[in-house]
């Protein structure tokens, strides 16, 4: 029997106080869509079947390289991580999988934590290895780069921790490996960008070799920082390159936030496809670089648009298509528990609204070259709100109609205060 954070009971008795009010609104939305011959329980499933990885590193207070201003019961290791990861699932009904980071994630005993994590009906997914900083008495160092460092010594060590948490990821069933490196430069001229990056690939390469045969390796690009000059694998293009030279398992992953204001994501998403390279994505919304802002807060439109290529890509039964979801995100000025509840719902929301869209319509528009009733298409299903959709997905699995007013009224951050004393010297979540 699954275990739960929150009384089931608790919840249960919430919901019942709004379930009339939601069949009312459900009836309704369903009455407008079926003219448009839309099914609501079609979408209500979809919704129910949507699923987003939750990262263990959000569950703590993020940070800046200002200041970090932890909140009351934080988690202070991976059990009482998972623990947060539990509530999240329970009353979004969409997250139930965590995505490990190693070796912020210490774990002495694998089997464990799985049993923990099975005990509350959760999944690992991709493991996240961290060569960005040293570890104590860490004395290859990785100052100058990891996988594409000039001395040998520390791009074995990077090599090594790849592996290594290859390993790890199998003890807990995981099945990827997302690598994202902060190597690059910060001066015009400190690198050379052909040789680092083929030391890069080598490294990579050797990495690919450990991958167990039913495995995939995700690298994440990103344009800037910690590095301020170059990156290596700083875009797009860089990554599919190394995606492409590696080898079919090995694919990319697109972090919202690691791309230039303004650039075309959902463009890139469709290419990635395209070339069965998109492995899957980190959620989360920016207004200037990699702000690691709460999912679709600021753009929603572009998150739209992003899923509108997905639906597109799986209508089409696009073969090889199977990408992973998950939020990265940093929480500065909000309960983690309430933020990552509510992004996982707004990607929820942006799949579902894109399910609205008309494919058939919608190409027929486009080989006619009508821009404004293609553009109107996808506006009429981005305008449409599909709340009672979401909200009766997790009524009927016995999450929360209301998840933050509910979680509120739990007052499960009050209690795990209790047992959870602030540990001081806390490092090492969400704080990059
Ligand atoms: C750093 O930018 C970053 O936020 C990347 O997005 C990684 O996915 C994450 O840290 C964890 O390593
Ligand atoms: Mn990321
Ligand atoms: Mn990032």
């Amino acid at each position: 029997m699954t275990m739960t954070k929150i009384d089931s009971a608790f919840v249960k008795a919430q919901n019942e106080k709004e379930a009339a009010f939601l069949q009312r609104d459900f009836d309704a939305l369903g009455e407008k869509l079926s003219r448009d011959g839309i099914d609501i329980e079609a979408l209500t499933k979809a919704a129910s079947d949507f699923q987003i990885a939750v990262p263990s590193w959000g569950t703590g207070t993020g940070g800046t390289r200002f200041a970090r201003f932890p909140g009351i019961g934080e988690p202070r290791n991976i059990f009482e991580k998972l623990e947060d990861c539990a509530v999240i699932n329970e009353l979004s009904g969409c997250t139930d999988s965590v995505s490990p980071h190693f070796p912020w994630d210490k774990v002495d005993d694998f089997t464990e934590l799985k049993q923990r994590s099975d005990s509350y009906g959760l999944k690992w997914v991709s493991a996240n290895s961290n060569t960005f900083q040293d570890q104590p008495g860490q004395v290859a160092s990785f100052k100058y780069g990891s996988l594409s460092n000039t001395e040998k010594a520390s791009r074995d060590a990077a090599i090594q921790h790849n592996i290594d948490c290859i390993q790890w990821g199998e003890q807990l069933g995981t099945k990827s490996l997302t690598i994202w490196v902060g190597d690059g430069s910060n001066h015009p001229g400190q690198q050379h960008f052909q040789r680092a990056f083929e030391r890069y690939l080598d490294s990579a390469a050797e990495i690919y070799k450990a991958l167990p045969a039913d495995w995939e390796m995700h690298l994440e690009h990103k344009m800037f920082e910690p590095a301020f000059y170059s990156t290596i694998i700083q875009d797009w293009g860089s990554n599919i390159l190394a995606a492409m030279q590696l080898g079919p398992k090995c694919k990319s992953l697109v972090d919202l936030g690691h791309h230039a204001p303004n650039t075309n994501i959902e463009m890139i998403v469709a290419r990635l496809i395209q070339f069965k390279k998109l492995g899957g994505f980190h959620f989360n919304d920016s207004k200037y670089g990699d702000d690691d802002l709460d999912s679709g807060s600021i753009q929603p439109y572009r998150q739209f648009l992003i899923f509108n290529e997905l639906v597109d890509a799986a209508y089409r039964k696009e073969p090889e298509f199977d990408p992973a979801y998950m939020l990265d995100q940093s929480h500065n000025v909000t309960d983690p528990i309430e933020s990552l509840v509510n992004s996982a719902i707004e990607v929820q929301r942006s799949y579902i609204k894109a399910l609205l869209v008309n494919r058939e319509a919608l190409y027929g528009y486009q080989d006619a070259n009508d821009a404004m009733m293609a553009s109107t298409e996808l506006k009429k299903g981005f305008n449409t709100d599909v709340s009672p959709i979401l909200a009766m997905a997790r009524y009927r699995k016995g999450a929360a109609i209301s998840p933050i007013p509910t979680y509120r009224a739990s007052n499960y951050r009050k209690n795990v205060d209790k047992v959870r004393p602030r540990d001081p010297k806390a490092t090492g979540s969400g704080i990059i």
